[in-house]
Order: C-alpha cells, then structure tokens, then sequence
C-alpha cells in the first residue's frame, strides 16, 4: 500500500513528471535621448506606438529628455520586439536617430 502520496489522487506518473512552470519574462521597452529628434515627434511616437494620451506622452517624453533614458511599457518578449522594431522604422524613415531597446524587466 503506497503512503508517502496518500493525501493526492494517486497519480505518481503526473505528479512526478510534472516539469516547473515559471512565469515569463517580461521586456520593458526603454527610449533613450539624442540631440536631434524634436519633441513632437517623440510625443507622436508614445501617442502612436505605446496608446498614451498626449498629456502622458508629454510627460514621458520629458522624462526621457532629461533623464537619458525612459520605460515606454512593459510586455512580453514578442510584443516588445515588435514596438522597439516598429518604432525604430518609423523613426528612420522620418530620418531621425530616436532610439528604442528592450530590457529584461
Ligand atoms: N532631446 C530632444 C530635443 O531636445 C527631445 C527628445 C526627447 C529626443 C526624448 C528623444 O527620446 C527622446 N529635441
């Protein structure tokens, strides 16, 4: 008679081979300062890419321009690939050198 799982419903196989499910990472999507980009057209860029209303873009875009560098939003890692990848075209083919990365959150 087993005894050292008698409190679940038996299954040894199940229970033991079970693999650890951990949570996933998350990515932050980080903007970083420069020079050049107006500002406008970064407020435009957290409007478009990141759904922030204009006073928050403003307030983000601010922070970024005085700090070095600030989070646009946090997701998973195929999402943030995407809004780094689609804010980096959308800046270059409006020739400005805004810059967008991913960092583990
Ligand atoms: N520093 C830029 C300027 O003075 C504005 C700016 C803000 C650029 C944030 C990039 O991520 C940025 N025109």
């Amino acid at each position: 008679m087993p005894h050292s799982h008698d409190h679940d419903d038996g299954n040894l196989l199940l229970d033991t081979a079970r693999p650890k499910v951990k949570p996933p990472k998350r990515y932050q999507v980080v903007l970083l300062n420069d020079d050049f980009t107006p500002m406008d057209f970064v407020v435009e860029v957290l409007v478009q890419f990141f759904g922030m209303d204009e006073a928050k873009a403003n307030v983000v875009m601010l922070a970024v321009h005085h700090e070095g560098k600030g989070i646009c939003g946090v997701y998973s890692r195929e999402v943030a690939e995407m809004k780094v990848n689609q804010v980096n075209r959308y800046s270059r083919q409006h020739q400005y050198p805004l810059m967008c990365q991913l960092e583990v959150a």
